[in-house]
């Protein structure tokens, strides 16, 4: 049975039925992502399903508990309802094995936002499956994160306008939409986007397979983060979706090789739609480069398809473009080889040589004298903000490209004085400080359980220096973000001034409004990749413009750090 109806906002380009060489092909990709771990367990998925249906019943405990608290006669209360969805990796059918459960509650109007953190943070912590339980009631989408079974689940709540909320309800009619503050239509975009590309796609099992290896490519070649300017997981899910429209009865292998063949070739900013943008009921924002200058800005757009329809990949600067572009060539001149049987499919998943590619990078270190908590606000902050960096480093006509690596390393350090600390926080490597890895997830959540005793998972030990002494010594946590650069200097001029971009930064971090000059710090210097001095000076500031080279944390496992090619072979 071929697929004929057209998806999307063009006919298709081939509706071709796979070949055998095809189906043999798709086949391998199906054990290349078995062997890479891509799947999990029959098992776990099981448990997975049972955790959600143990949720769906707390969630309608929930509404029923508050609607009796509202002196609702009780079978009324009952018939209030309560519905729990899913989106993220697990909607879209490619969690694997670390991934968590993202689970929007959806409540009738009578239950609000306050009762989420309330009555349903209560009845999460009467159940024995609960291990972990993090509340941010604060955040842009208010959450609750906890560990249940085993299993990591997101929280997230919207209320509806609406008295009763039946099981049988969806989210697909933007009516829904009407007469919700901010966080609520925030909190169903989610589910509102993925329910609609799975519905946008022709057959949803090639392109969850697709989606599974562009996820694991992209991750592996370090272009999968929203924040630093690359795409997300949305964002990659809606472009393997188009590429599904474009050819209906192509099998997921076949899927892959198109999609690197076509996204090479797109007509950016021409922006990718699974289908055409609505209009809506609401007053808000949807994406219109006519209208809008700062859409006509995007430089890849990416249009998620539920209304109100919004730009996935705003976030991409020229730099991060570049690199995108560069990583889909490499993708699709392997993909021509791998689809003649050239080459095996892992040569695609191979991973990205960032701290191999750049003579130069930039780091930069956000820290706190203080916990992990502090640092993990910080951080995270810091992080939200690198992408500005990088914009204005793009303005320095020396600078060709500055590409950020898409995760901080971090580290805490035990420090024996003033003079150590600031050190370390100045980003120092000091052989007398005692350094480690730090989980700042991990660590802030054991500090957050401390008072709930069985509720916790993790005990306390992260924080102390392991060594006991951790309480006498000065603790700082650092986070260390790099950025590669390439340079092209004025020959007569061998300086990079970069201290105007940094000052910005600097200002722009410190008047985050909890900034607190004696807990957080940051600075940026300039790294080489080998260990040698560079040709020419950065400067930075006034202070700062000496030189570090690339620390060993940066390399993986078995990876070595780059070694110079020497010029001149010398003879034995
Ligand atoms: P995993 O398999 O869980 O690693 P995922 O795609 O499900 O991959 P997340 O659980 O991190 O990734 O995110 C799921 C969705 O939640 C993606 C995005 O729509 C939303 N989301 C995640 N982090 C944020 C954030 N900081 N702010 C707003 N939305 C977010
Ligand atoms: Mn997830
Ligand atoms: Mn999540």
């Amino acid at each position: 049975s071929v697929i004929t109806k057209v998806y999307g906002v063009t006919p298709p380009i081939s509706t071709a039925p796979p070949t055998e060489a095809e189906i043999a092909m798709n086949e391998k990709l199906i054990d290349e992502l078995k062997r890479q771990g891509s799947f999990e367990s029959e098992e776990e998925s099981q448990k997975r399903v049972e955790v959600l249906n143990k949720l769906q019943a707390l969630a309608e405990e929930f509404v029923r508990t508050v609607s009796l608290q509202k002196n609702m006669a009780e079978t009324i209360a009952r018939d209030a309802g309560g519905k729990i969805f899913t989106f993220g990796s697990y909607r879209l059918g490619v969690y694997g094995p670390g991934s968590d459960i993202d689970t929007l509650i959806v409540v009738p109007k009578h239950v609000t936002r306050e009762n989420f953190f309330d009555v349903f943070d209560k009845l999460l912590r009467q159940r024995p499956e609960l291990e972990e339980i993090a509340c941010v009631p604060d955040a842009f989408v208010p959450i609750i994160k906890i560990k249940f079974s085993g299993i990591s689940v997101d929280l997230i709540c919207a209320r509806l306008d609406i008295p009763q909320v039946p099981l049988t309800l969806t989210l697909d009619d933007k009516n829904l939409l009407r007469n919700l503050d901010e966080k609520d239509l925030r909190a169903l975009n989610g589910t509102r986007v993925t329910d609609e590309i799975l519905r946008l796609v022709p057959q949803p099992t090639v392109f969850k397979h697709a989606l599974r290896a562009v996820k694991l490519w992209a991750q592996r070649r370090a272009i999968y983060s929203n924040v630093m300017g690359f795409p997300g997981g949305v964002a990659w899910a809606m472009l393997v979706a188009r590429i599904c429209q474009l050819y209906p009865n192509a099998i997921s292998a076949t899927i892959i090789s198109k999609f690197f063949n076509i996204l090479t070739k797109w007509s950016w900013p021409q922006p990718v739609m699974l289908k055409p943008i609505e209009d809506g009921p609401l007053q808000v924002r949807v994406w219109n480069p006519k209208l809008y200058p700062a859409d006509r800005a995007h430089r890849m757009p990416i249009i998620t398809p539920a209304y109100p329809s919004m730009c996935a990949t705003h976030n991409i600067s020229a730099s991060t473009q570049k690199v995108i572009m560069s990583e889909l060539k490499r993708g699709a001149t392997l993909m021509d080889e791998i689809m003649i049987g050239k080459r095996p499919w892992t040569d695609l998943f191979v991973k990205h040589d960032f701290f191999q590619r750049y003579k130069y990078y930039l780091a930069v270190y956000a820290s706190s004298k203080g916990t992990a908590e502090q640092q993990l606000k910080w951080s995270g902050m810091v992080e939200s903000k690198l992408r500005q960096l990088v914009l204005k480093l793009e303005w320095i006509d020396s600078i060709e490209l500055a590409h950020p690596f898409v995760k901080e390393f971090d580290q805490v350090h035990y420090c024996a004085d003033e003079e150590e600390a600031k050190r370390v926080a100045d980003g120092e490597q000091i052989a007398t400080a005692s350094t480690k890895e730090a989980d700042l997830v991990k660590t802030v959540k054991a500090e957050e359980h401390k008072g709930h005793g069985d509720k916790s998972a993790t005990n306390g030990d992260d924080e102390t220096g392991g060594d006991g002494t951790a309480d006498t010594k000065l603790v700082v946590y650092t986070s260390t973000f790099f950025i590669g650069l390439e340079i092209n200097l004025d020959p007569n001029n061998k300086q990079l001034d970069i201290q105007w971009p940094c000052k910005e930064f600097y200002e722009m971090c410190r008047s985050w409004p909890e900034y607190d000059e004696d807990i957080n710090c940051i600075c940026v210097r300039n790294i080489r990749k080998y260990h040698r001095s560079p040709f020419f000076s950065v400067a930075i500031s006034q202070l700062t413009n000496c030189s570090f080279n690339l620390p060993d944390y940066v390399f993986g496992e078995g990876e070595a750090r780059p070694v110079r090619q020497k010029k001149s072979k010398r003879k034995l």
